[in-house]
């Protein structure tokens, strides 16, 4: 099998990749990603030792670029994971996230419509739901929550899912979403709350933590996310979505003590800025869809997979303070210079 992977040098994508290459060695996986600055070559350096991996530099825009890759590689199955997934870059940029999210996502489609009606499979999120408020914990996001996005970067994502599901519809493309919480782990870019707070707490600078730290997210190990993800392509139904989540919600401000005990540093370095604006208090996944219908469940515990993504983030320290110590910086300053 042939499986084009979009954004696989950004987090999740790449960690798919190494998950696909370990478990189905006799297929094909070609990368697509624009390498912009989420996007990482050298993240996929393992994989392109490999006879079975091929990366393009692409833009998921770029209908005549993605056409022609469609056309060589002649892929069966589509996974897209390309797209911009900063929330705080969404509300200070929203037109990126239009742009990428949105059409290129109807870019891929259209071209798994011209090449012989390719599998397709859209990674999406719990963020297009909204919120829930703090105070009922027995409230969850099902397939069936209504839509009520809050961001940029979240309506963006709605709208693809959207289309995504209106291209099997209209066109009888077999199409599957999936919608997970917020994942960790490995080569997770440090503009994200648990590698900044990692890279920060090792250089002993301030811990930004937004409004009162009170807001939950439900977190995910990556790998966890990748299997629900094989399994929904190969026995998901087509025209569904699937929410994907490990019950498994924390409040940020513990999240951030969490890593201060993980790396031995004081819970002084911790400060409190001022609040993301529409900030989401409370996101909290219902699973039992995926684990019913596709025996899915989370096989890390939170306690084994953040001392996992720490010592990771330990013993890699040249890939994250290569980023930290580059462009980044600048949007650091510009991000959290006066807040
Ligand atoms: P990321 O920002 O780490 O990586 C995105 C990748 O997409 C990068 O490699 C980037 O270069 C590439 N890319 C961006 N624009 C592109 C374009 N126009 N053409 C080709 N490539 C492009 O993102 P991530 O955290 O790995 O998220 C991957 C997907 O999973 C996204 O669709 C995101 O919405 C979704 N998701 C993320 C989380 C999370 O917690 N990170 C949770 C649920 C869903
Ligand atoms: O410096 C920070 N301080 C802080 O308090 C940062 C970067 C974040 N936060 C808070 C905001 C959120 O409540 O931490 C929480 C997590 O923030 P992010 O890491 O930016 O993730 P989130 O906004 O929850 O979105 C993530 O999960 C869903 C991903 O980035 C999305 O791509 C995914 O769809």
């Amino acid at each position: 099998m042939t499986i084009l992977v979009t954004g696989g040098a950004g987090f999740i994508g790449s960690n798919f990749i190494y998950f696909l290459l370990g478990r189905y060695p006799q297929d094909k996986i070609v990368c697509v990603d624009k390498l912009t600055y989420a996007g990482n070559l050298s993240t996929l350096k393992d994989a392109l030792k490999r006879q079975n991996f091929v990366f393009y530099k692409a833009d998921i825009c770029d209908r005549g670029e993605i056409y022609k890759i469609f056309q060589k590689e002649n892929p069966e199955a589509v996974i897209n994971f390309a797209a911009e997934s900063h929330v705080d870059r969404s509300i200070a940029d929203p037109e990126v996230f239009l742009r990428t999210n949105i059409l290129g996502t109807q870019v891929l489609m259209d071209a798994c419509r011209l090449y012989g009606r390719v599998r397709f499979h859209q990674v999406s999120t719990d963020e297009v739901y909204g919120d829930l408020p703090l105070d009922r914990p027995d409230l969850l996001f099902t397939e069936e929550t209504p839509i009520r996005t809050s961001s940029p970067y979240s309506a963006s994502k709605a709208a693809a899912d959207l289309l995504a599901l209106a291209y099997y519809r209209t066109y009888g493309l077999p199409v599957t979403v999936s919608r997970c919480s917020n994942n960790y782990g490995p080569y997770h870019f440090p503009e994200k709350l648990i590698p900044l707070m990692i890279a920060n707490a090792v250089a002993d600078m301030p811990l930004p933590v937004y409004g009162t730290g009170e807001n939950v997210r439900d977190w995910l190990y990556v790998e966890d996310h990748c299997k629900a993800i094989d399994l929904i392509v190969r026995k998901g139904k087509l025209g569904e979505v699937y929410n994907v989540g490990g019950h498994n919600e924390r409040r940020n401000i513990d999240i951030v003590k969490l890593i201060c005990r993980e790396l031995d540093k004081p819970e002084s370095l911790i400060k409190f800025v001022a609040d993301r604006k529409g900030h989401d208090l409370r996101y909290a996944i219902d699973p039992s869809k995926i684990s019913r219908e596709l025996g899915w469940v989370p096989e890390t515990s939170f306690e084994t997979g953040i001392r996992k993504t720490v010592d990771w983030y330990m013993t890699h320290r040249e890939w994250w303070e290569e980023i930290v110590n580059g462009e980044y910086r600048n949007y650091y300053e510009k991000m959290y210079g006066n807040r």
